[in-house]
């Protein structure tokens, strides 16, 4: 199974992309996790990146096609994946078909998760105070979906048009939107 998560920020792509991988058995690739690794490890890239990503703006399309070439060129992605956070324009999306292309293989299903703004807002000030992520500040965050709005949205209805989008309602418990991420896999694509 390979799978993209599309979803505003603080929408519970991540979180849930953590359960889905221990039922699909396959990694999860978390194109915020890898920046954030470089972050932290202090590379040169983590060092561009830093900026940009504390501000909420997207950080730049090569640097990351480079990083998921690298990522997906592992022998552990042979069975599947789970991309959360890639595609986030649509520069990005054309980049991962020609990539998936070149390795043979296509996404089974791009699911988008749904939250409104005010919930959206309210997850990740509490994950501000408990994690600290410096792009959980409140003008960050308005950043953030403003972007999303802009750069991101055009990607849902890209996959939208070319039937390969899956629209799931991502309020409510963990488990209930787990629930129905896994029923809307099954069910294939809306
Ligand atoms: P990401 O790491 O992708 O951050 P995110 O959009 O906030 O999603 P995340 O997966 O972490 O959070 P989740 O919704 O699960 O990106 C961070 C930054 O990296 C970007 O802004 C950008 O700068 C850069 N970047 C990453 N990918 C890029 C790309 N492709 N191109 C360019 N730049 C890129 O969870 C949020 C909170 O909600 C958590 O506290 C969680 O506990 C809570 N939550 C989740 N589900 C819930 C539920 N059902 N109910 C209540 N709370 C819930």
């Amino acid at each position: 199974m390979r799978l993209v998560l599309l979803g505003a920020p603080g929408s519970g792509k991540g979180t849930q992309a953590t359960r889905l991988k221990e039922h699909l058995q396959v990694p999860h690739i978390s194109t915020g996790d890898l920046l954030r690794a470089e972050v932290a490890a202090g590379t040169p890239l983590g060092l561009q990146a830093k900026e940009v990503m504390a501000r909420g703006d997207l950080v730049s399309d090569d640097i990351l096609l480079g990083m998921l070439k690298d990522r997906l060129s592992r022998e552990d992605t042979r069975a599947g994946f789970i991309l959360d956070g890639y595609p986030r324009n649509l520069e990005q999306a054309a980049a991962l078909d020609a990539l998936l292309a070149g390795l043979g293989q296509k996404f089974d299903a791009a699911v988008q998760l749904v939250v409104d703004n005010e919930q959206i807002i309210a997850r990740l000030a509490g994950r501000a105070k408990a994690e600290g992520r410096s792009d959980d500040s409140p003008e960050s965050v308005r950043h953030r979906l403003n972007v999303y709005d802009e750069k991101t949205a055009p990607v849902v209805d890209f996959y939208r048009q070319h039937g390969q989008l899956t629209v799931v309602d991502g309020v409510g418990t963990l488990d209930e939107v787990f629930t129905r991420i896994v029923e809307a896999i099954q069910r294939g694509h809306e």
